[in-house]
């Protein structure tokens, strides 16, 4: 199974480390195309050796071959809502993950019936929730 894990660039690094540990776990289950999004030192300008377009599409080629997007959508960015929108049109299995806090998730991802949001603390609690969805689908 292809998964493409979707998480903060240029929005904001700060949940990186998580993305990380999230990618690993995926790893558990299938091919993870994005695994760069959780390197931690990938800073917030992105990719230097490639232009803006050849990230686009390169990104949304490794979309439409994939089998599963998973986004972490804690911290808002405009590229993540993007990949999603695309995931719905290209009728991906997508899974959003939510980690509580102050923000409230945008209503254009938990009012989605193409998508599956799991809302969490820490990692742990995904895990099942994940497990649970693949199994469905499967
Ligand atoms: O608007 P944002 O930059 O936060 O959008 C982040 C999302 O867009 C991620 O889920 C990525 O799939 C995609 N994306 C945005 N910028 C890049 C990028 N820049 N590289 C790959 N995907 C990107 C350079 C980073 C590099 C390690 C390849």
């Amino acid at each position: 199974m292809k998964i493409y894990f979707a998480g903060s660039i240029r929005g904001g690094r700060n949940d990186a480390e998580i993305y990380s540990q999230i990618i690993e776990f995926l790893q558990g289950y299938g091919e993870v195309l994005t695994e760069h999004v959780g390197k931690k030192d990938l800073n917030s300008m992105g990719e230097s050796a490639l232009s803006d377009k050849q990230i686009h599409d390169r990104d949304i080629k490794w979309l439409l071959e994939s089998d599963l997007m998973v986004a972490e959508v804690t911290n808002p960015s405009l590229g993540v809502g993007y990949e999603i929108g695309r995931a719905i049109e290209a009728e991906k299995k997508i899974i959003c993950l939510y980690r509580e806090s102050d923000k409230k998730l945008s209503a254009m991802i938990s009012g989605s019936k193409n998508i599956d949001t799991i809302k969490y603390y820490q990692l742990e609690d995904i895990k099942e929730a994940i497990e649970d969805i693949l199994k469905i689908k499967n």
